[in-house]
């Protein structure tokens, strides 16, 4: 059976911790703990806007999630700097696994859509400057609907616009979160534990299938 593919793009199939190196340029030593909290609180401001349905662009909750750890950290950072950063979340790196995990998954006839919390645009730049644009078939931005994961409508807005049903659609995600939203709403999943120190939520609600990358997806997707 073939499906139609939800990829989750952040800390899915591009890196988050990417920017780490243009941390380390302004926050010295603090780069890593400066750079897991920004990650964090990016998350926490996209759940509270959706709880309060107060949706911006969520390039917004990066940029405040990245002044929080500015302050939480002491580590003040000039226009300049911040620039620089944003820049750098903007041309994130793809995993190096996935350009040759999607092509094999293109190969055996599934669909593959990039699924995102990020803009159009932000996924567009993002999957053009990884080179990987050309592999999908397309795009689905929460930007649409104007609500953030895990909300059950992102899930429903994909299924109506790639014309899937909750059947035939995976949602592919590294993001706990956003495997328990999908699941709930009644999508199959696939959580990608890229680290064994990486845990999932103790909901009592378990993927259909975990995968260490996208390397071993294509041969679980046969097992269905
Ligand atoms: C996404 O790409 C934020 O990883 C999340 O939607």
């Amino acid at each position: 059976m073939t499906f139609t593919l939800a990829f989750d793009v952040y800390g899915t199939l591009i890196d988050t911790r990417g920017v780490l190196g243009n941390l380390k340029e302004i926050v010295g030593s603090r780069a890593n703990v400066f750079m897991e909290t920004w990650r964090a609180k990016q998350l926490e401001y996209s759940f509270r806007r959706a709880a309060m349905r107060q949706h911006v662009d969520f390039s917004q909750c990066t940029k405040d999630a990245m002044e929080y750890s500015a302050l939480l950290h002491n580590t003040p950072l000039t226009e300049e700097d911040k620039m620089y950063l944003l820049r750098a979340y903007t041309i994130l790196p793809a995993f190096p696994e996935v350009k040759s995990a999607l092509e094999a998954l293109k190969l055996a006839g599934h669909r593959l859509f990039a699924f995102s919390n990020g803009s159009n645009k932000a996924i567009h730049t993002l999957l053009s400057h990884a080179k990987i644009l050309a592999l999908f078939d397309g795009m689905v931005s929460v930007e649409d609907v104007q609500i953030f994961k895990p909300s059950h409508e992102v899930y429903a807005y994909f299924n109506k616009k790639t014309n899937s049903t909750k059947e035939t659609s995976f949602l592919i995600s590294g993001n706990s979160f956003d495997i328990l939203g999908a699941a709930t709403y009644g999508m199959h999943t696939a959580w990608v534990q890229r680290s064994p120190q990486t845990i999932f939520d103790p909901w009592g609600i378990q993927p259909s299938v975990v995968i260490k990358d996208l390397t071993t997806l294509n041969a679980k997707l046969n097992l269905f």
